[in-house]
């Protein structure tokens, strides 16, 4: 057999299968990226409210003592940091929500810091020692002396993706 340069027919053949490859190629990253895009808006939202929780039951199970107990807002006394029985004000720490969707839930301790953007729900729920809810707002520090169990639900909105948790948070000497 001798020698032979390639065809045009060859040629084209040869350059439609390489475009009909690259165009496969092409589909099946774009959908790669569409998936990878959508997993890290997710894991956005998951993060932002996860993060928030676990803050948010780490300093309930601190609590001495629940000083405002409202459906967005919870005041506690967590901690005598410098062991004179007094709640001095830098020893309580708020934390709120406004309400509007899309806000952020904050943490004050003297001074107020953003824990989780973009949340559109955050309600609290108050328990006695008999499991039975206490209406909020609690007003009364006698009723909010009962407070036994504490149940936190915090959802994040991040484009069209929400994200709802769940927790509970048990205090402590009740
Ligand atoms: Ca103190």
């Amino acid at each position: 057999m001798g020698k032979r340069g390639i065809t045009l027919v060859e040629l084209l053949i040869a350059l439609f299968i390489i475009s009909a490859l690259s165009g496969t190629i092409a589909f099946i990253f774009v959908s790669l990226l569409k998936t990878w895009d959508s997993q890290n808006k997710r894991f956005g939202a998951r993060l932002e409210s996860s993060i928030a929780l676990d803050t948010l039951i780490h300093d309930l199970r601190e609590t001495l003592s629940v000083t405002d107990a409202q459906n967005r807002t919870i005041s506690i006394w967590f901690r005598d940091a410098d062991l004179d029985g007094n709640q001095d004000s830098n020893e309580v720490v708020t934390f709120n929500w406004d309400g509007v969707s899309g806000s952020s839930l904050t943490r004050t301790q003297t001074i107020s810091k953003m824990i989780a953007n973009n949340i559109s729900n955050f309600q609290l729920n108050y328990f006695d020692s008999n499991d039975i809810e206490l209406p909020s707002p609690i007003t009364l520090q006698s009723e909010r002396d009962k407070i036994k169990l504490i149940t936190i639900t915090i959802s994040s909105s991040k484009d069209a993706e929400t994200l709802t948790f769940r927790s509970n948070a048990k205090l402590r000497n009740r």
